[in-house]
């Protein structure tokens, strides 16, 4: 797995990073036409969930494949990984999150998917005019985006793998250390009523997938455009 992706600047249009969108593609793609999106130049950048909870989890492999967009892997994703991979899961708890589609697939439509989703990046880095902007799932389990890429290249030990895609821990304490060596991270998994920004953590995930509010966050100008469709 390439655990690190690092993209270069795009020259031509923006790059737009967008909260958990869990299997609402309809809506995703709506949204990006109220924000003027164009597929020619620009780059769309999801912080992971593609997957579970509403009713197109499996457009995301189209999605993928798509030169424009870009994702890391969430902690829907790596359930189903981890379910393909024999891991220990509660079978019942997944599917009342959502996991349903994925149970109910066939093993070789399964193991299409996990393909995709066990080589997505845990972390991307995306450099920008004013700096690198990174993003994962989560939250960033080190104060030093060098320290935590460093264990992501030799392979994370379980636990900062957890905090990565798992952890609310910035927000559930307000803790406003940055993360040194980005201008900004930007992370979802949490939905909230709007963008929260803790020190040069940007929590983009206002609920698109729950309410049709969805975030765009300009990387370069660090700046949010939202589109409220009908849910
Ligand atoms: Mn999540």
């Amino acid at each position: 797995m390439g655990r690190l992706q690092r993209v270069a600047r795009n020259e031509r249009g923006r790059d737009f990073a967008v909260g958990d969108i869990h299997g609402h593609f309809r809506r995703l793609e709506q949204a990006l036409i109220a924000i003027g999106f164009d597929v020619r130049q620009d780059r769309l950048f999801s912080v992971g969930d593609l997957v579970d909870r509403g009713p197109e989890s499996e457009e995301a492999l189209v999605w993928l494949q798509r030169p424009w967009f870009y994702a890391v892997q969430g902690n829907h994703e790596a359930l189903a990984v981890a379910l393909v991979q024999g891991q220990w899961l509660d079978v019942d708890l997944y599917r009342a999150n959502g996991g349903a589609w994925f149970l109910d697939s066939s093993a070789e439509d399964q193991a299409r998917y996990v393909e995709q989703f066990s080589s997505l990046p845990l972390a991307l880095e995306v450099d920008t005019l004013a700096g690198p902007v990174g993003l994962l799932h989560a939250d960033c389990p080190c104060s030093s985006w060098q320290e935590w890429c460093d264990q992501l290249v030799v392979g994370p030990v379980k636990t900062a793998l957890d905090v990565s895609q798992w952890s609310r821990r910035r927000l559930l304490q307000n803790d406003l250390t940055p993360v040194a060596g980005l201008r900004a991270l930007i992370v979802g998994h949490t939905p909230g009523q709007s963008v929260r920004v803790l020190g040069n953590v940007w929590h983009i995930d206002t609920g698109g997938w729950l309410n049709g509010h969805f975030s765009f966050l300009d990387l370069a100008e660090l700046d949010v455009r939202s589109a409220r469709l009908e849910s």
